[in-house]
């Protein structure tokens, strides 16, 4: 290795130091500062120069903006860097390079210097807004929003999160009804359903409950002609069931029911009942009792105590009343349960022989449970509730807190 190529290959001191400088440190100082003499070292400085416009200008087009404003504030940040008449590189350069060049290099100084006040018009604002992307931003270039909307006219932001539709959620005597499905699902159960437009004979005839009977006022409905009624309790539905599949049968039959009472907080022109039945060989009130214990305990957990008081419906003989411990009270005594600890929850009973007879089914063979229960009451019971009206009134604040 001759001397002078080992000359060439080891930088002399100055421009070592110089090559650790910053770009800035550079256009502060003036050529001769540098030690930069030859045309060889003016166009590699030069070169450094149009090396690092270029990068800056690629790490902000790389890096995006997230709106227009923080655009529009690193475009400027950039843009004056290079280009502000006092202070901007472009600006040193020509102050302190060009302008106090020896005279033998102006001319090579001036050249270069021409070429990288062109590159540096890709600093220019209007150039950069268009380069530099906003984040998210649906337009997939930023030509596109310009020429869409307009410099600084926002773009269409796909990452705001976009208009939901409000959910709905299960209504409260829904939620309820699908519970008690479910126990007696468990229970072996299957679920009938019946017309709520129900013939007079089904309603009541049926039922055991002649015309001259006074149970019918007690269950006074609409009735839409002289033999047929809006059905004011699901309890045709067993009559339907039995004629339908005979027995055994093990059925369930929610469903809605009319009635002719005046509104209150515990009555409701239409409500709805889950109606009970259970018919086999063998069975005894005693299968009542475990059943809606069982019941009892699973809807309303396991502290309820229940009991039975003995009631009268013309369809059933015995017939009862499912009593529970006050839900609000624990049984202390409160105004829900008038201080008796106590409320009823259900009509029960064994099912009347005559109404087997009108299900088809021989009395002497077969006996049956049933009960009858209202769906809003139980809702009330569950969730506190004091206003049976509340759950009819479609009011969006009362339904969206189940
Ligand atoms: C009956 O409807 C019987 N069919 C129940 C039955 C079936 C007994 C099978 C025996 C064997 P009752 O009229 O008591 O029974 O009504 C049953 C339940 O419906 C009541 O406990 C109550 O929770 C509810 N209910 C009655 N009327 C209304 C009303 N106007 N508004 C809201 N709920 C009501």
């Amino acid at each position: 290795m001759s001397e002078s190529e080992t000359e060439n290959r080891i930088p002399p001191k100055k421009a070592r130091s110089r090559s650790r400088m910053s770009i800035d440190d550079k256009t502060n100082k003036t050529l001769k500062d540098l030690d930069v003499k030859t045309p060889e070292a003016i166009g590699e400085l030069f070169a450094e120069l149009s090396l690092a416009l270029d990068s800056e200008r690629q790490h902000l087009i790389g890096e995006g903006a997230s709106d227009d404003h923080e655009r529009a504030q690193k475009v400027k940040a950039l843009r004056d860097r290079w280009l502000a008449r006092k202070g901007g590189q472009v600006s040193l350069i020509d102050e302190n390079w060009l302008k106090k060049a020896p005279k033998e290099l102006k001319p090579t100084v001036g050249r270069a210097f021409n070429q990288l006040r062109q590159q540096s018009a890709s600093v220019e604002t209007e150039q950069l807004l268009q380069d530099v992307p906003i984040r998210g931003s649906a337009t997939a270039h930023p030509e596109t929003t310009k020429a869409e909307f307009g410099v600084g006219r926002p773009s269409v932001d796909i990452t705001l999160p976009g208009y939901r539709r409000p959910l709905g959620s299960i209504h409260p005597v829904t939620r309820v009804m699908r519970e008690i499905e479910d126990i007696f699902l468990g229970l072996g159960f299957s679920i009938e359903s019946g017309p709520e437009v129900e013939s007079v004979y089904y309603s009541f005839d049926a039922l055991n409950i002649p015309e001259s009977h006074p149970a019918r006022d007690e269950w006074d409905t609409l009735y839409v002609n002289s033999e047929t009624v809006l059905r004011p309790h699901t309890s045709p539905v067993q009559i339907r069931a039995m004629k339908k599949h005979g027995a055994p049968l093990y059925i369930l039959c929610p469903g809605k029911a009319y009635r002719h009472d005046n509104p209150d907080s515990t009555h409701a022109t239409m409500f709805h009942q889950v109606e009970g039945l259970a018919v086999d060989t063998d069975i005894t009130f005693a299968d009542l009792k475990g059943t809606l214990e069982y019941f009892a305990k699973k809807f309303f957990g396991d502290k309820i105590k229940t009991n039975f008081s003995p009631s009268f419906f013309p369809f059933t003989e015995p017939s009862g009343e499912l009593v529970i411990s006050c839900v609000f009270c624990g049984g202390e005594g409160c105004r829900v349960c008038k201080e008796s600890g106590w409320v009823e929850v259900m009509g029960c009973g064994m099912v009347h022989p005559e109404v087997l007879r009108h299900g088809g089914i021989d009395p002497e063979r077969y006996s049956g449970w049933a009960f009858g229960l209202g769906v809003e009451r139980f809702a009330m019971m569950k969730y506190d509730i004091n206003d049976i009206q509340l759950f009819h009134q479609g009011d969006v604040r009362f339904l969206e807190q189940f």
